[in-house]
């Protein structure tokens, strides 16, 4: 009886990694480039759980020319002895055992300490090979698995090629895998450099003292990153570039039975808040349960504080949460266990422990920190910033109300730019918002006016992520958008109000226009969220060249495509290249992009603008300068036709 359970358990071990493969999506999400390094996280995930148990410092990334990565670590090894029950080695039960709860990604299961490797298993499942040096005990052993295809044209997913051998001695101690993603699940793709060091980079700021390299052999590249300071660190790195009132950044850290809690902060001159939390490393881009009661015990300490030393005066009512954190950027570190995720892109923390833990928690740590003398001058600066920042938002309100009373007065001049279309069926009409006044003039010529209106913008709309409402109202790109578009924003949005049931972006292939692009989705991110939910938003696609002579004629939208193109033209042939929107005579910009029987439309998701904005809000400060070189390093012109992808690779 017991035999028998034992060998069924060996084959849904078995059947489990081809199920993986099977459907790569319900455990890795997707197979597009982030599915494709995904699996690169989940081991190297695994090295940071050794280390934040204690065990070893250093990880070590490689990228080989081969296309294969390289993650070491110095920690105990994988335990190599024979399980047994299983009957195989314990880096044999890592590497092939899909653990319970594998569907839709681990990620959810972090921290709950006896999961220690979960996730390898799916690696090995979509690699071609898979190769684990283990240094333990003096003694080195080496294990190989790979994924072939059978007589019949099936595939066997992760299987051991022999047993763990022995195949030397050692002083060291640690894990070393080596895995080449297979392309029969991920097509062909390469591991890219600057999305590694990114996400390299940040798990160093959140794991104090964890050392992490980076090496590129295929480019030479190579980046260390190590922070002793930690999300303190990480906080003056997002303040480079901004005006930070204080010299560091203040910071706090708490345990207890549910939560370890770390949290930064530094107040900044800007008009924004900015927080970025976290869960078990993951980013938890919606915020949740922790961010409440972090902002909850922020908001109360500081109102009894601004009380206690005579900054509010009694009958003065309390500042607000929000006038505390204009200008403060936070960075938010919880570590815990049985964590749920939730919201549009299941980045918000759902766990209701978390939030009256982390509350409870801060509001002890805050008090403590408020309560040293030397700190009184921070205090003080958040405070003074609060109090303006309250005047500002009365008067905000005010200016809101005014403007609302002589809104259709206004309405008739801002929409004055803007081309509007013949029909009154909303469900059929299309905005195309262009960038650049020649483009506009091209897409008023060559539009179907029936149905199709053109708002051209003049300058760069400016970046909603970095003012106060008021501000962002004030300017006049996004005036002509709310106008136009009629739905109010914010708190107003009225969905049944929407004049067009597609929105579409149209701008250059060049960086002016990826960054116009991610503007505006921060905006409908942030001011305007169900237009993008509720599939309203999109991307125009403009041609990059024309290959053409004597009869042919063809558009080509990517460089992959050129060379098709080129090969159908035969010989004779003309490339025309296209810089910008602006270059395309009416007809051209009808035949190519705007006309429905021919066009392509990316349409933006809400992972695509959360992106967007966490690439504006992340990396850089308010320099428009230092903002457009990283851009333009960055951003890949040559495939226009997956700039989304562009955005989630940045
Ligand atoms: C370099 C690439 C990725 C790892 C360890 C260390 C241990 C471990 C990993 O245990 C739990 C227990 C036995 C199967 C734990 C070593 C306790 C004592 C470990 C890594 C499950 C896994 N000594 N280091 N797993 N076992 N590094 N780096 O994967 O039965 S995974």
């Amino acid at each position: 009886m017991a035999e028998k359970r034992y060998e069924s358990k060996d084959l849904v071990v078995l059947d489990g990694l081809d199920a993986v493969r099977l459907r790569p999506g319900m455990y890795i999400g997707t197979t597009s480039s982030r599915g494709f390094h995904h699996i690169l996280w989940e081991i190297v995930d695994n090295a940071i759980d050794e280390i934040s148990n204690g065990f070893g410092d250093t990880i070590i990334i490689t990228l080989n020319e081969d296309g294969s990565a390289t993650v070491e670590d110095n920690g105990r090894g994988i335990p190599v002895d024979i399980h047994p029950t299983l009957k195989k080695s314990g880096v044999e039960v890592v590497y092939t055992t899909l653990h319970a709860g594998g569907k839709f990604n681990n990620e959810n299961y972090k921290f709950s300490g006896g999961l220690h490797g979960v996730g390898a298993s799916v690696t090995n499942a979509l690699s071609r090979w898979c190769k684990v040096i283990v240094n333990k005990g003096g003694k080195q052993y080496f294990i190989e698995f790979h994924s072939y295809e059978d007589e019949k044209g099936k595939i066997h997913s992760g299987v051991p090629v022999t047993p763990l051998k022995e195949i030397g001695k050692t002083d060291k101690t640690g894990t070393k895998v080596t895995f080449l993603p297979d392309d029969r699940v991920f097509g062909k793709q390469e591991f890219v450099y600057d999305t590694i060091i990114k996400r390299a980079r940040e798990l160093a700021f959140l794991n104090k003292g964890l050392r992490i390299t980076v090496n590129d052999e295929r480019t030479g590249e190579e980046n260390h990153f190590h922070y002793e300071g930690g999300i303190k660190d990480f906080v003056s790195y997002l303040v480079e570039g901004k005006n930070s009132l204080f010299k560091n950044p203040l910071y706090i850290s708490a345990e207890s039975k549910i939560v370890d809690l770390e949290v930064s902060f530094v107040s900044t001159d800007s008009y924004t808040e900015n927080t970025f939390s976290y869960v078990n490393n993951i980013p938890t881009t919606e915020g949740g349960m922790h961010e409440i009661g972090f902002k909850t015990a922020f908001t109360k300490v500081f109102n009894d504080y601004a009380r206690a030393n005579n900054f509010l005066k009694d009958k003065e009512p309390n500042l607000l949460g929000e006038d505390f954190r204009e200008g403060l950027v936070t960075v938010i570190n919880v570590k815990m266990s049985n964590v749920q995720f939730e919201g549009q892109t299941k980045t918000k923390l759902g766990n209701p422990e978390a939030r009256t833990e982390v509350e409870a928690l801060a509001t002890q740590e805050l008090t403590k920190l408020l309560a040293d003398k030397k700190n009184a001058t921070y205090a003080e600066i958040i405070i003074d910033k609060a109090k303006q920042a309250a005047k500002v938002r009365l008067a905000a309100k005010k200016a809101k109300e005014f403007a609302r009373a002589k809104n259709s007065a206004e309405n008739f001049n801002l929409v004055g730019k803007l081309a509007s279309c013949t029909s009154r069926d909303k469900s059929k009409c299309e905005l195309f918002i262009v960038e650049g006044d020649s483009a506009g003039g091209s897409a008023k010529q060559g539009r179907d006016r029936r149905f199709q209106a053109i708002l051209p913008l003049r300058g760069k709309p400016l970046n909603a992520e970095k003012k106060r409402v008021d501000q962002v109202l004030a300017n006049e790109e996004i005036r002509t958008i709310i106008s136009a578009l009629d739905t109010g924003f914010g708190e107003d949005f009225d969905l049944s109000t929407l004049r067009y049931n597609k929105i579409i972006i149209l701008s250059d292939a060049d960086v002016d226009g990826f960054h116009i692009r991610a503007i505006l989705c921060t905006f409908f991110y942030r001011y305007m969220r169900q237009l993008i939910t509720e599939g309203h938003i999109f991307v125009g696609l403009p041609p990059l060249y024309k290959v053409y002579k004597k009869d042919y004629e063809k558009y080509v939208y990517s460089d992959a495509e050129l060379a098709d193109a080129v090969t159908s033209a035969g010989k004779g042939y003309m490339i025309q290249r296209y810089k910008g929107l602006g270059e395309m005579n009416p007809e051209q910009l009808w035949e190519t992009t705007m006309d429905p029987a021919n066009r392509t439309l990316i349409q933006v998701t809400i992972e695509d603008a959360a992106e967007a904005e966490r690439m504006i809000t992340t990396l850089m400060g308010d320099n428009i300068d230092e903002r457009k070189a990283y851009i333009n390093e960055h951003a890949n012109f040559d495939r226009v036709d997956t700039f989304m992808r562009d955005y989630k690779n940045i």
